[in-house]
C-alpha cells in the first residue's frame, strides 16, 4: 500500500457553496469568474454568488430542498455555474446529464435519479421535452434558461429576488451530485458524491495542480462530466481563476478563444492533444499565452505529450481518476518536469493506493529500481464515492468493506511512487474521453433482427485513440453489411456512443458462465493489427 508523498489535505466540514464562496474576500469579488468565450460577456465572482443565491431562493420557494434531485442538461455556458451551484445551495442534489444523450437516455437518467425539476437550454429543449414527457415532468418544472414559450426561464426565477434559504445538512453524508457512470461494467449508474467528496477533491487539487488567481482557464471540457465539474467549475473557481467557456469543441473556435482571451491553462482530453500536435491550423494560431496543457480522462501517449509541449512551448501534465473518485486521484504536478509525461504522476494528498496482482490477489512487489509488475489499482481517500444510487450490488462489487475502490484499471508503480496506467481490466470504453458502455451497445445490437450475437470492445484508431468496435454474429441465412450495423446503432445512441468499426465473426467467445471474454477479442484484434 502506498500513500501520497505530500502532506495530508485538510478537508473542512463545509458545504460546496460555503467552501467555494463563503470566504470570498473584498478583493476577489470583482474579479472575473467566468467569461463566455462565444460572446465575451463577463460574470464577476460577486455576480455569480448573487445569482447562485437568487436561484437557491427561487428553488426554495418551490419547495425544492434537501432530499430533492434536480437535473441539468446544458452545454458549457456561464449560466451552467449559476444553476449548478444554485441547486447545491438550495440543498438539492444536481444530476448532470450528458448534452449529447438521446431522449431515451435522458429519460432513463431522470427516472433513475428521481429528478423532479429539470433545467435546460432552448437548443436542447426538443430532446429534454421528449424525455420530460416520458417521465411526467410537467412544463412548469422544465426550466429553459434562455427562455421558451410555456416554460419558466432563468431570468424569471432570478427576477423574483428571493433570498437563499437557511438549510442544514451533514456535508459528509448529504449528496451534492449524482453524475452517471457505467463504472467497471454494465449500464450508467448514479454515482453518489457527497459535499465532502467534492470539497475534498478541490482541497487535494489545490496542493497538487497549481492554478493561480491570474490564470485564465479554458473550459471546453463539459461541466456535466466529473472532470469539468470538479476541476473547472469547483477547483478553478476556488483558485479565483477565470473560466472561459466554450459550448462545444471546434478546433478553429478553440484556437480563436485561446488567442482572444489569452488562456493560460488548457484542460483537455487526449484527442485534443492530437489536434494540438498535428493540425495545420495550430501553426497559424497565437497560443503564446498557454503555460500548461493538462490532459486526463484517457491515456496520453508520451510522444504525443512531447509534441504538444514542443509545438506550444508549454508544460504538459496528466491527471488520472474516475467519476467514482470525484474524480482526481493522481497527477503529474507542474513542478515535476523530470516525470515521464505518459505516467499519471503521484497520488494526491490524503489518497492511498494499492496495486493488486489480478492472478494472485496480493499487492505487487515494488522493486528498488524500475516499475512493478502490472496490477489493478485500488484507491482509498476522502474523494471516494458513497456508492451507486439504489444499487448495493454494483456498489459492493466496486467498493470493498475496507473502503478500497477497485478501479478496474491496470497500473504499474515505482519505488518513488510514480504510477502508469498500462491497461484496462473493465469493459468501459473511452471515446474522446467520454464513457461508452459496451453493455448499452450490445443491447442495441442484439435488438437487430438479423444479429444473433454481438460484443463490443475499444480498439485504437490510426491516431492511437480508442474507438468502439462491434464483433457481430449474423443470424443463420441472413445478410448484413457493416454499414447497416453502424447505421442501426447510430439510430439508437448518442453520437459519441456510435460503433465505429465492425467485424463479423462466427461466435462471440464466452466463459462457461456466459460472460463475454473481452480479453480474447482484444487478443484477436491485436493479432489482426500486427500489434
Ligand atoms: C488512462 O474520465 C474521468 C476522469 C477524468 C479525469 C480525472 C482526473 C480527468 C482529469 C484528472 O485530473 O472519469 P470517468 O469516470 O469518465 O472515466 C474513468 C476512467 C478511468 O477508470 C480510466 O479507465 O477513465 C480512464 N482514465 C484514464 N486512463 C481517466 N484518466 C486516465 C488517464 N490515463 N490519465
Amino acid at each position: 500500500m502506498a500513500r501520497s508523498p505530500r502532506p495530508d489535505a485538510t478537508v473542512p466540514d463545509a458545504s460546496v457553496f460555503e467552501y467555494l464562496f463563503g470566504g470570498l474576500g473584498e478583493g476577489e469579488l470583482d474579479a472575473v469568474a467566468i467569461v463566455d468565450g462565444t460572446s465575451g460577456a463577463e460574470t464577476t465572482y460577486r455576480q455569480l454568488v448573487g445569482q447562485v443565491s437568487l436561484l437557491a431562493g427561487a428553488l426554495a420557494a418551490r419547495e425544492v430542498a434537501v432530499g430533492d434531485v434536480v437535473a441539468l442538461l446544458c452545454p458549457n455556458v456561464p449560466a451552467f455555474a449559476t444553476v449548478f451551484h444554485g441547486i447545491l445551495r438550495a440543498g438539492a442534489t444536481a444530476t448532470t446529464v450528458n448534452s449529447l444523450y438521446t431522449p431515451e437516455e435522458i429519460a432513463s437518467q431522470l427516472t433513475d435519479s428521481g429528478a423532479t425539476w429539470f433545467f435546460t437550454v432552448s437548443p436542447l429543449l426538443p430532446g429534454a421535452k421528449a424525455a420530460a414527457e416520458q417521465v411526467g415532468i410537467a412544463d412548469d418544472h422544465l426550466v429553459v434558461l434562455d427562455g421558451a414559450e410555456g416554460h419558466p426561464s432563468l431570468r424569471d426565477l432570478l427576477g423574483e429576488g428571493r433570498p437563499a434559504p437557511d438549510i442544514s445538512f451533514d456535508p459528509a453524508e448529504h449528496l451534492a451530485v449524482l453524475p452517471y457512470s457505467s463504472g467497471t461494467t454494465g449500464r450508467p449508474k448514479g454515482v453518489m458524491l457527497t459535499h465532502r467528496n467534492l470539497v475534498a477533491n478541490v482541497t487535494q487539487n489545490i496542493q497538487a495542480i497549481g492554478l493561480e488567481r491570474e490564470d485564465r482557464v479554458l473550459a471546453v471540457l463539459p461541466f456535466f462530466h466529473i472532470y469539468g465539474m470538479t476541476v473547472l467549475l469547483n477547483y478553478a473557481l476556488k483558485c479565483r481563476a477565470s473560466l472561459v467557456t466554450m459550448p462545444r469543441f471546434d478546433l478553429a473556435e478553440f484556437l480563436r478563444v485561446i488567442g482572444e482571451y489569452r488562456a493560460t491553462w488548457l484542460f483537455i482530453a487526449p484527442p485534443i492533444a492530437v489536434a494540438l500536435a498535428k493540425h495545420p491550423l495550430v501553426a497559424q494560431a497565437d497560443l503564446s499565452s498557454v503555460k500548461v496543457v493538462f490532459s486526463g480522462a484517457a491515456p496520453l501517449d508520451g510522444a504525443l505529450a512531447e509534441a504538444v509541449a514542443d509545438r506550444l512551448d508549454c508544460i504538459v501534465c496528466q491527471g488520472y481518476g474516475m467519476t467514482e473518485t470525484s474524480p482526481v486521484t493522481h497527477v503529474i504536478p507542474v513542478d515535476r518536469p523530470e516525470l515521464d509525461r505518459s505516467s499519471i504522476g503521484h497520488l494526491l494528498p490524503s489518497t492511498e493506493a494499492r496495486v493488486i496482482d489480478v492472478e494472485t490477489g496480493s499487492d505487487v512487489e515494488v522493486p528498488a529500481e524500475g516499475a512493478s509488475r502490472p496490477g489493478e489499482i485500488w484507491i482509498r481517500g476522502p474523494q471516494v464515492m458513497k456508492g451507486y444510487l439504489g444499487n448495493p450490488e454494483a456498489t459492493a462489487e466496486m467498493l470493498d468493506a475496507d473502503g478500497w475502490l477497485h478501479t478496474g484499471d491496470i497500473a504499474t508503480v515505482t519505488a518513488d511512487g510514480v504510477y502508469r496506467i498500462v491497461d484496462r481490466l473493465k469493459e468501459l470504453i473511452k471515446y474522446k474521453g467520454y464513457q461508452v458502455a459496451p453493455a448499452v451497445l450490445e443491447a442495441v445490437l442484439l435488438a437487430h433482427p438479423r444479429i444473433a450475437d454481438a460484443a463490443v470492445i475499444g480498439v485504437p484508431d490510426e491516431d492511437g485513440q480508442e474507438i468502439p468496435k462491434a464483433f457481430v454474429v449474423v443470424q443463420a441465412g441472413a445478410d448484413l453489411t457493416a454499414e447497416e450495423v453502424v447505421a442501426h446503432v447510430a439510430e439508437h445512441v448518442a453520437p459519441h456512443e456510435k460503433v465505429r468499426a465492425v467485424e463479423f465473426i462466427d461466435v462471440v467467445p464466452k466463459s462457461t458462465a456466459g460472460k463475454i471474454l473481452r480479453k480474447d477479442l482484444r487478443a484477436r484484434q491485436a493479432a489482426a493489427s500486427g500489434a
